[in-house]
């Protein structure tokens, strides 16, 4: 049987040897087998002509099976103890929370639960009218305070630069037309980057390092659980917080790396962390873990069916499965040709699958929003492919409106969406009105990657991307088009900040996996495409975040 699926999977298997393989059946292959299994293909070719395939040539997989599978988690007994101190201290830390009187020391003790990833705790043990104020007044009176003493920075006591290091921070939480924060932004930047030159912010308790880290790059745009392991670990000697917390950060979060790696294990069928990774960056508190699991599953296949469009399929062959998809129709399988027939299969499953399980939990019908999100999946990754088909560089509007679906922004928020814990009926039916507002999410996503991966795309051949289509339409070099992008996307940030106060049951959890949408592109994108070459940060981070617990 294997071989037959095998044999079924491998004109897929040839075009995109190096991209994950999602179908459950298709085994672990080395090199070895990769190898046999071309053979099979060659010996199982039928009697037309074989059109010719392009390679995406992408690495092979990091991650075996096997590594994954012995993924080892710390022992019960231990846990037992662990999750003991844990409970001890987070009563202290409730305790500590209710004993800060004053505002400003309340917010430090937020923002240090939240860098070390304890934002549950913060906002369980209390609810600080500040912090939900919308129109930020805490920060402008944080700014107020710097201005009147502008110019005036003789002191440069460790205090002062720490605030400045939190209204640069804030500051990122601007919206459009808060001129104010934009002023605060630019004063922050200069001001810190001044003391960093003249030597002037200490080095102890890693502050200077903190400081560097955060003009490379603020909090707002961070992967989360990244920032998380990386904060521990640089506040190692920073006496300004407090060793309980430290503690209780540290216990956590390697608690919280076993379970990721429980999840890791059941999946490894799909044998990606990679794609595991992505999901945790969308969301990583414990209680998401449906949420985790889903994304995993569907990345899977979303990289797999984006490589098919993008690379290996025929444009007639791309028309048939987009048909297929669009109208759910299992009968239209027969005429698939055969290396998408398991694909189809995938993820009718898949929906159908959670479907079930929804309905049967809440008696909530789910797969119709599925089902639609994956037509629009389909059919904006076909619009690209007539596109490059047809040798077209579409007009920018064009591009951006199809392209902030065929990035998969809308696949991933509404499967978040439907596996949510608390969905109710209710916020099923609003489900339509969230999606406009989830814009810029999507468009900072796709602009993320274009800036990272359309350089190697357009070497393999592909679609032109946001970069090349604004060189074409605004007539500009590679440059200037990169600068002006690198703008845009302050605003979408803005516009970003801006979205993130509407009501739902589902508020909390949702918007928090709209913004981390694009921190988790950032990441995996900065530095070109940290995806489709795994081999760097994103396997270090893989091994600090998933495998290597945090030194007590
Ligand atoms: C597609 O990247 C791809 F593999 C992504 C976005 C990583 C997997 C993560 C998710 C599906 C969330 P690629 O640059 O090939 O995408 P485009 O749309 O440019 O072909
Ligand atoms: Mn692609
Ligand atoms: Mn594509
Ligand atoms: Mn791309
Ligand atoms: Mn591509």
């Amino acid at each position: 049987a294997t071989r037959q699926v095998m044999s079924i999977c491998a004109p897929m298997i040839s075009a995109l040897p190096h991209r994950p393989m999602i179908v459950a059946a298709v085994e672990q292959r080395g090199r070895r087998t990769f190898r046999r299994t071309l053979h099979v293909r060659s010996c199982s070719v039928t009697s037309h002509v074989a059109p010719l395939r392009r390679s995406g040539n992408y690495h092979p997989s990091l991650w075996t099976d096997k590594t994954v599978q012995y993924l080892t988690s710390t022992s019960t007994l231990q846990k037992e103890e662990e999750r003991e101190r844990i409970n001890v201290l987070k009563e202290q830390t409730r305790r500590l929370i209710r004993k800060k009187q004053q505002v400003a020391e309340q917010l430090q003790l937020i923002d240090h639960l939240q860098q070390l990833g304890l934002a549950a705790e913060g906002r369980s043990a209390c609810h600080i009218a500040a912090l939900q104020a919308p129109e930020n007044e805490w920060l402008l009176y944080l700014f107020e305070r710097f201005r009147d003493e502008k110019g005036n920075f003789e002191a440069r006591c460790e205090n002062q630069i720490r605030g400045l290091l939190s209204l640069y921070e804030a500051s990122y939480l601007e919206k459009e037309g808060e001129t104010l924060l934009k002023e605060a932004m630019d004063f922050a930047t200069e001001q810190l980057k001044g003391f960093m030159e003249e030597g002037s912010v200490p080095e102890a308790g890693g502050f200077r390092e903190q400081v560097a880290h955060a003009l490379q790059l603020p909090l707002n745009w961070r992967l989360e659980r990244v920032q998380h392991r990386w904060f521990i670990e640089a506040c190692r000697g920073d006496d300004t917080i407090n060793p309980l917390l430290l503690e209780f950060a540290k216990l956590d979060y390697n608690l919280v790396k076993d379970m990721y790696k429980s999840e890791l294990r059941e999946l490894s069928r799909d044998r990606l962390p990679e794609n595991y990774l992505w999901a945790l960056g969308f969301t990583y508190e414990p209680e998401s873990w449906r949420c985790r699991m889903i994304q995993t599953k569907i990345i899977s296949l979303l990289t797999l069916i984006d490589d098919i469009y993008d690379v290996y399929g025929t444009l007639d062959e791309l028309q048939l499965f987009t048909d297929a998809v669009d109208r759910w129709d299992l009968t239209a399988m027969e005429k698939l040709p055969e290396y998408m027939k398991l694909c189809f299969f995938a993820i009718f499953n898949l929906v159908h699958e959670e479907g079930y399980r929804v309905m049967k939990e809440k008696g909530l019908d789910i797969v119709p929003d599925l089902k639609k999100t994956w037509g629009d999946q389909c059919k904006s990754y076909f619009e690209e492919a007539k596109w490059f088909h047809h040798d077209q560089t579409p007009k920018l509007k064009e591009y951006m409106e199809n392209g902030l679906v065929s990035i998969t922004g809308p696949i991933i928020l509404s499967h978040a969406y439907c596996v949510a814990k608390d969905l109710t009926g209710e916020a099923l039916k609003n489900f339509h009105s969230y999606h406009e507002i989830t814009g810029s999410s999507s468009m900072l996503f796709r602009l993320y990657n274009d800036m990272g991966t359309s350089t190697d795309e357009l070497e393999r051949g592909d679609v032109p991307k946001y970069v090349q289509c604004y060189m074409h339409e605004k007539g500009v070099s590679e440059e200037v088009a990169r600068r002006e992008i690198r703008e845009l996307m302050r605003k979408y940030w803005r516009e970003l900040n801006a979205s993130l106060s509407w009501d739902s049951p589902l508020e909390e959890y949702f918007m928090n996996i709209q913004v981390n949408i694009p921190r988790t592109a950032q990441f995996f994108y900065q530095d070109g495409d940290g995806y489709g070459k795994a081999y760097e940060e994103t396997k270090s981070q893989i091994i600090l975040l998933l495998l290597k617990p945090i030194q007590i």
